[in-house]
């Protein structure tokens, strides 16, 4: 009887806030439109977008809520595309520019060896003259040191780039990058899809259309790979809709998307500096509005490196399901100024999900399930 007094005060409640069509839809499993997600953006009652996406994520992921012990490794931030909301990206003459050695790389993996890290997160820049050969030594140079590891490397820009440097074409490309131990594809690089966006911002990186067919055609080759939108500077609430859908399209089509990750545009040391940082509002918002929109996606990741451990704690109750992992050593947010740590330890991350009321699942890069620490959220509740 509470409960269905409960779930009668809720449902006037959301119907007070205009959002009483769209919570019908949601209850029906029926797709958003584009202007449902305009509504959502445009909603001052973040409560009801946020309960709104709880019910997607729940129905979806019960009450997990998912993180992996991982390492992140950027080989090199050497990059011709100089993108004006990039603080990593640097010319080759830069006095700030490093590019990584395969031993480097590989003493990394060496140091960490003692730790249980299941995947090395590894992307760089698009470097003007390391040859193909080299992106091969790196996935060789991982697995002979951690044979076992998941290697999540490259972007769809990286891909596209390796593929013009080994003359071949996309698919080619990725099989023989699969042979010397490439095992999955990060989101990164999608940025915005717009070309409005596009032009003014990241004008010599991968046009959005391509960025799609790269991960299709990696979808195609038997890759799963994620994808990001970074929000919070130049866009319109329309081009982050337009953005979505298209990936929602594309994951019509081919099924391969595993995890979108909304990532909070970092202002500082970028060209676009003049900028504000993201509110706490508009990042709950992306979360929960990308959680109602994407809903052939399996996961939406609260990336704690860009909007914090405090908010994506409570991003799990406004779509998210997932906190990313511990990362060991991050770079590109902070070198945009990110007062986050650089490493989080699988602990924390297991606290925080067990106080949100959530079940901490500690996972592989394919969501297979490694440990289900439910003591840790028994002494939660
Ligand atoms: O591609 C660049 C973005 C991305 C800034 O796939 C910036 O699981 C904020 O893609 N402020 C790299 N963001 C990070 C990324 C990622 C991170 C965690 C998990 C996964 C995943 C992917 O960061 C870049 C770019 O889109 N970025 N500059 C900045 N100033």
């Amino acid at each position: 009887m509470i409960q269905t007094g409960f779930f009668i005060g809720v449902k006037n409640y959301i119907e007070e806030t205009g959002l009483g069509d769209i919570h019908q839809k949601v209850l029906a499993g029926e797709r958003l439109s584009l202007a449902d997600g305009l509504k959502l953006y445009q909603s001052s009652d973040i409560l009801a977008v946020g309960w709104l996406a709880n019910l997607v994520r729940e129905r979806i992921n019960g009450n997990n809520a998912y993180f992996i012990y991982n390492q992140h490794i950027n080989y090199s931030n050497i990059c011709t595309n100089l993108c004006k909301f990039c603080a990593f990206g640097r010319p080759k003459d830069d006095d700030l520019a490093y590019e990584m050695s395969i031993a480097e790389v590989k003493d990394k993996v060496r140091q960490r060896l003692a730790e249980p890290i299941v995947e090395i997160h590894m992307v760089g820049g698009i470097h003007p003259d390391l040859p193909f050969s080299y992106y091969i030594e790196l996935l060789r140079g991982i697995k002979e040191v951690r044979p076992e590891v998941h290697i999540q490397a490259f972007t769809c820009v990286e891909i596209a780039h390796l593929a013009g440097l080994c003359g071949k074409p996309v698919g080619k490309t990725l099989e023989i990058l699969r042979e010397a131990g490439l095992d999955s594809l990060p989101g990164g690089g999608a940025e915005v899809f717009s070309n409005r966006i596009r032009e003014r911002t990241c004008g010599d990186k991968l046009p959005g259309k391509e960025w799609l067919a790269v991960a299709q055609t990696a979808h195609r080759h038997g890759f799963r790979t994620n994808a990001t939108m970074l929000y919070g500077h130049i866009e319109t609430f329309e081009e982050r809709l337009e953005h979505l859908d298209a990936l929602r399209l594309a994951q019509d089509e081919t099924g391969g998307f595993l995890a979108f990750i909304p990532l909070a545009f970092h202002p500082k040391n970028t060209e676009l500096a003049m900028l504000s940082s993201t509110t706490g509002i508009d990042d709950l918002k992306n979360i929960a509005v990308a959680r109602l929109m994407l809903d052939n996606f399996a996961h939406i990741k609260a990336y704690w490196v860009m909007i914090g451990p405090k908010l994506a704690q409570i991003a799990l109750s406004f779509g998210a399901d997932d906190l990313d992992g511990t990362v060991k050593e991050e770079v590109i947010t902070h070198m945009a100024g990110a007062e986050t740590a650089q490493a989080i330890g699988s602990e924390t991350l297991i606290k925080l999900i067990a106080e949100a009321g959530r079940v901490p699942v500690e996972r592989t890069t394919l969501y297979d399930v490694i440990e289900v620490h439910d003591s840790a959220a028994r002494v939660a509740s």
